[in-house]
């Protein structure tokens, strides 16, 4: 039997976001579910279980900053949070909160439309059910739209095959396998150690050789914990302020500006720091590639210096791209792994994959015999995971077509002819140019506030306009173009990795404290951009 339900706001998705977002909803006193396809909540921690999964942000700020008892009560085990553990804060956040009793597990969103007359979102799940909301808030995430390769012959493997973000949840053990794994982004870098040490032998079949920081992770000792707790305010003052979300801010000098002995000194002290302060050693690294030649030289020395076979090690070399214009990987022995005698590396940009046989991968120069294999092949990202929930907006246009070309949005918050639709960390947001829950944080608290701001002028409807969208896109294509990101060609941010997605950078390189700043203004100016009636 299917059913029917009608609340003020309908969420869908149960990870950082749609948890918050319920959460501040319910202070404000709006009746709220959130709708969640898997059976737990963790949105992206829920569901990327593939083994060596973990934040490449440091677990104390990788965190809600909300509430100070929860900041304070919770204590982080590791330098970088496992996918586990993170798991388990945010179940914590759902129990510590008493979330879970608005919350639709086991409930996949597949068509979602806007009743103009009614004034209502009705969104449909896979079981056939119904539920309308007078406002609709995506909380889907950037990365939650598998990416598997339309490889000919994968249905006839006949092994085992996963992707990373659609990890089975008991353990997959690969001892005695011989395993394939196709990406070497974040999820291929920090899966391919963990899986040649377990596995008979592994085959890394690579596309675009990438740069990697060696993270350092360790555990978090007591006194670090407690003195992190001391400074919370601090922190997340300077997360907020910051460009990327972290708390540490990116040198203001240039990398041209010093001698060669004082940068190559800095990059040293960096590498062996560890993690994704690499990149805020130098002001223009992602700004004027002379700069980011230098760090980028760099990273290739320390390849070199790592890898002892020197021809692998030349195929390991990032060629076409600059440091950290590509998502920046950080690792454990991720380099070092290609000295074990059990590890191969295929460069499948000079000898293409042509299909998969039922026994293994054939290149156009060898079949490799596999158990097993590992798609760390990444997500339709950004636009996948908002595209697949079929959204309908006024006069029934489809958000795929009004896509066509590439996302449009005025702030990645609406998108025009989509009346009351919020979409958190949607394209043309910083999202995934930063430490997403910092601003996650800040798009739920900005729409709350608009919510709030409705209600107490009587007001129901809110939609952007198409003139404010395309200011905004433009905004959002000059910020690209004063980095050098745009210029990564193989690149997720442009859509680049999906056959067929209109390459268009998709999210706001101004960083975050200005793109904070310029939704603050829009709203203080009574939203304009917004049409609210
Ligand atoms: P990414 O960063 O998109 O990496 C995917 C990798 O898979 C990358 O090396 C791709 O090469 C490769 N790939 C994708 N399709 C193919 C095909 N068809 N053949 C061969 N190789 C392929 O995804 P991740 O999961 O690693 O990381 C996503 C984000 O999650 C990460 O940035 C963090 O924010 C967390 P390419 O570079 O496209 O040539």
């Amino acid at each position: 039997m299917t059913e029917e339900q009608t609340v003020d706001v309908v969420v869908v998705g149960a990870g950082f976001a749609g948890l918050y977002m319920l959460h501040r909803l319910r202070r404000s006193g709006m009746r709220a579910v959130v709708l969640e396809a898997a059976d737990g909540v963790g949105g992206t921690w829920y569901w990327n279980r593939y083994p060596g999964a973990r934040c490449d942000s440091e677990s104390y700020y990788y965190s809600y900053s909300f509430d100070d008892d929860l900041q304070q009560e919770w204590t982080w085990s590791e330098r970088y949070a496992g996918q586990e553990e993170i798991r388990r804060y945010l179940d914590h956040v759902a129990d510590r909160f008493d979330l879970r009793r608005d919350i639709r597990l086991n409930t996949r969103v597949t068509a979602t439309s806007w009743d103009e007359e009614a004034g209502l979102w009705n969104v449909g799940t896979e079981a056939g059910d119904t539920v309308r909301g007078r406002y609709l808030v995506t909380a889907v995430g950037c990365l939650s739209s598998a990416n598997v390769p339309d490889i000919p012959g994968l249905d006839s493997f006949e092994g085992d095959w996963y992707h990373t973000g659609q990890w089975p949840h008991e353990k997959v053990d690969f001892s005695g396998k011989r395993v394939g794994i196709v990406g070497t982004g974040s999820t291929g870098i920090q899966a391919i150690p963990v899986i040649a040490a377990e596995a008979a032998h592994l085959t890394v079949f690579q596309r675009t050789p990438n740069y990697s920081i060696p993270a350092r992770n360790g555990p978090m000792s007591p006194e670090v914990s407690a003195k992190i707790k001391q400074e919370y305010d601090r922190i997340r003052a300077v997360q907020r302020a910051s460009t990327n979300g972290h708390p540490f801010l990116i040198n203001e000098t240039s990398a041209l500006a010093v001698d060669d002995d004082v940068r190559t000194a800095t990059y040293e002290s960096a590498w062996e720091f560890g993690g994704l302060r690499f990149r805020a050693t130098y002001a223009d690294l992602l700004a004027d590639k002379a700069a980011n030649d230098t760090a980028s030289d760099f990273i290739r020395n320390k390849i070199r210096e790592i890898v002892k076979d020197p021809e692998v090690a030349e195929r390991l070399l990032p060629k076409d791209h600059g440091f950290a214009t590509k998502r920046p990987p950080i690792d454990t022995e991720y380099f070092e792994t290609y000295n074990r005698d059990n590890v191969t590396l295929v460069d499948v940009r000079a000898t293409p994959i042509q299909e998969i046989t039922p026994t293994g991968m054939r290149t156009s120069e060898h079949e490799y015999p596999l158990d097993c294999i590992v798609f760390a092949t990444g997500f339709d990202a950004l636009t996948g995971p908002l595209l697949r929930m079929n959204i309908r907006g006024r006069d029934g246009v489809a958000l795929r077509d009004r896509w066509a070309e590439g996302p449009k949005t005025y702030l990645g918050l609406q998108v025009a002819g989509f009346p009351n639709m919020f979409t958190i960390t949607g394209p043309g947001s910083p999202s995934v140019l930063t430490n997403m829950p910092t601003c996650i944080e800040q798009h739920v608290e900005w729409i709350i506030d608009c919510l709030e701001h409705m209600r107490d002028k009587g007001l129901d409807r809110v939609e952007t306009t198409e003139d404010a969208e395309r200011e905004w896109g433009a905004e959002v294509a000059r910020a690209a173009d004063r980095t050098l990101l745009p210029q990564a060609s193989t690149s997720w941010y442009l859509g680049a990795n999906v056959p067929g997605k209109p390459r268009v950078f998709m999210p706001y390189a101004g960083g975050m404290a200005n793109y904070a700043k310029t939704c603050e203004e829009v709203a203080v100016r009574g939203y304009d951009g917004f049409v609210m009636t």
